[in-house]
């Protein structure tokens, strides 16, 4: 009974320290506002150790009453006798945003704590508010001002920010992270998945500068299943009443006036004929204006619906077969993660070339520019958060973590047209306390947003040559997406794949997450060959062969648009550290296999006209 309550202590405790430092949402659109890229170099220091952190007695130094010592307060020595044993001026400096595996050799397979300092000048005016915004850092962050802690951050892929509005130098600031991105069972993700963990401050830093009162959040996108009813929302930062709000849309000539209530929010629905609305045929973006006295954000936004209506997907009320692939947040030309505009444009870029409608941006969060270029160039977007394989089910903080992560990824991007499905995650075995988890998951992502669906990755398992897909979420979600490696991991050669058939619990739009197999780019053997072109070729001629069978089938992301780095795959010919099931190699070859599914892809969009 006292281990019981102890546990139950230990994990209000740590429940507590994650929100002791107060986290304000982020700001919507970050890149309308004003802000100041604090990207490029930054000076840093490897700590295996934790010795900027913790004092010899393993006490953090950021908690000490008594003097301090931690990296963070960025100290120079003064005179000749003080004893300093770091000094960031002196370190070197890499690239942000940048992971630091990927830009020091020594650091390619580093997990642990890295520390990273910024230098910047600002001049802070009065009455106005300053946020010091990052668009991911991976995984755990503390985040310190001049010396002052500003708080702690976990997850790796999602956006958040801290207030220095009184905490600014006017003149020279330094601004220190330290950057953690140790695997922990009790994480989002786990310990164990198949990507490399580059570790660092892998996208965008700004220091923003906001007016009081200023527009913290807004939603813009057609109410569920209505081509007219467009559903336009917006959030104070604070509960300030009668801001006047003034939303356009020139080229519709809309032109709506509005008042804060006293929330400070505003809720309106109204009707609009004659919209153009977007779809990957049609990628139309209107340019959207929203107003206050003090700011004036502009946005792109795209309007669509997405139902699903017994086995079909319907977009703008006409059924889709969603023409996809896999992507992982992964540069193969470049290690690290998509950098810039270029690389994003790039990866979509394949996408098309192969004829794709849809990509599955897969298994966290991708970058908020990347899912802004899908809206660009007409591609919908599967957007998923890293509840990856087998996640701690009965840890409460686990579970707040993976929820603060669904939340903060639906809020950023849910002014996107291209994203048409929440996914809660990937591959997670049966069990009650995970259905539990996954469940309520899945009621965060409606209670957030109505207007998509809602799915995962669910497993198969086979009796026979039957494939069974009867996992109990599956009436929780909105399509029946699943994983299956017939002719890789099991089902013996692709020859062989065609003999299975399915049998589907539940009668809902069927849209394959994975499959796949691995081939070295320009390695041409026999189609029994592993590792061959040749092998991957067949297995995709006959994984579309028994698939089609499916009468529900609406779609599918095979594994994977390009081959991507992981430390768990280390046959020393074939892999390398390179998961090979890309349809395009390591030096951006075509593989024969992408060439059977772009055939596939040419007939569905003929089928679905
Ligand atoms: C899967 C996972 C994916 C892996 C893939 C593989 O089922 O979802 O993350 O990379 O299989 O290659 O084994």
């Amino acid at each position: 009974m006292s281990k019981l309550i102890c546990r139950v202590f230990i994990i209000c405790l740590s429940l507590f320290s994650s929100v002791s430092y107060a986290q304000v949402s982020s700001v919507q659109n970050i890149q309308a506002r004003k802000i100041l890229s604090l990207n490029g170099k930054w000076n840093y220091i490897v700590d295996p150790y934790e010795n900027g952190y913790y004092d010899y007695r393993h006490d953090p130094f950021d908690q000490s009453k008594t003097g301090t010592g931690g990296f963070f307060d960025d100290k120079v020595q003064k005179d000749k006798s003080e004893l300093i044993e770091y000094n960031f001026d002196l370190s070197p400096q890499m690239n942000v945003p940048g992971d630091w595996n990927s830009q020091s050799e020594k650091l390619e397979l580093y997990e642990g704590t890295v520390w990273l300092r910024r230098k910047f000048n600002a001049t802070p005016e009065a009455g106005k508010r300053y946020f010091v915004y990052f668009a991911a850092v991976n995984y755990e962050s503390h985040i310190y001002l001049n010396g002052k802690k500003l708080g702690v951050h976990k997850g790796g892929f999602t956006p958040f920010q801290f207030e220095v509005t009184g905490k600014l130098n006017k003149g020279e600031n330094s601004l220190v992270v330290k950057a953690d991105n140790t695997r922990k069972q009790d994480e989002i993700p786990t310990v164990n998945t198949d990507w490399w963990n580059y570790g660092g401050i892998t996208r965008d830093v700004f220091l923003a500068e906001l007016p009081e009162h200023y527009i913290n959040d807004y939603k813009i996108q057609l109410s569920k299943g209505r081509k007219n009813a467009i559903n336009f929302s917006l959030k104070l930062a604070d509960a300030f009443a009668g801001q006047e709000i003034t939303l356009t849309i020139p080229e519709l000539k809309l032109e709506k006036k509005y008042k804060t209530d006293s929330e400070g929010k505003i809720s309106d629905e109204f009707t609009w004929n004659n919209l153009n609305l977007w779809s990957p045929e049609n990628p139309k973006l209107y340019a959207v204006n929203i107003k206050s006295a003090t700011e004036n954000i502009q946005d792109q936004v795209g309007f669509r619906t997405i139902e699903v209506k017994g086995n079909d997907i319907l977009l703008n009320g006409k059924s889709v077969f969603l023409r996809g692939i896999s992507i992982h947040d992964e540069n193969p030309l470049l290690a690290g993660r998509l950098r810039s505009e270029g690389d994003m444009r790039m990866m979509l870029q394949w996408a098309k070339d192969m004829n794709c409608n849809y990509v599955r941006l897969a298994h966290y969060p991708h970058n908020e520019e990347m899912v802004r270029l899908a809206d660009e160039m007409g591609l919908l977007v599967w957007a998923e958060v890293p509840v990856y394989w087998t996640i701690s089910w009965e840890n409460p903080a686990t579970y707040a973590n993976a929820k603060q992560q669904l939340t903060d990824l639906i809020l950023r991007d849910k002014n996107r047209a291209s994203v048409i499905v929440w996914s809660i995650g990937n591959e997670t075995p049966l069990s009650t306390p995970r259905l539990n988890f996954m469940s309520n998951l899945a009621e965060t992502a409606r209670s957030l947003d109505d207007t998509r669906l809602v799915a995962a990755a669910l497993e198969v398992h086979r009796d026979g040559n039957t494939i069974i897909l009867n996992d109990p979420l599956g009436e929780k979600i909105d399509l029946v997406s699943f994983n299956e490696y017939a002719g890789w991991y099991w089902g013996g050669t692709p020859a062989e794949i065609t003999k299975y058939s399915f049998n589907i619990k539940y009668n809902k739009p069927v849209v394959i997450t994975e499959f796949g197999g691995d081939a070295l780019g320009g390695f041409h053997a026999d189609e029994n060959t592993r590792w061959s072109e040749e092998y991957q070729e067949s297995l995709y001629k006959n994984q579309i062969a028994m698939l089609t069978k499916i009468e529900a089938l609406r779609g599918m992301t095979p594994w994977i648009l390009t081959d991507f780095r992981s430390p768990r795959r280390q046959h020393p010919v074939y892999q390398n550290f390179w998961n090979r099931k890309g349809l395009i190699s390591e030096t951006g070859k075509k593989k024969k296999a992408f060439f059977v599914l772009k055939d596939f892809y040419n007939q569905m969009q003929t089928k679905y006209k």
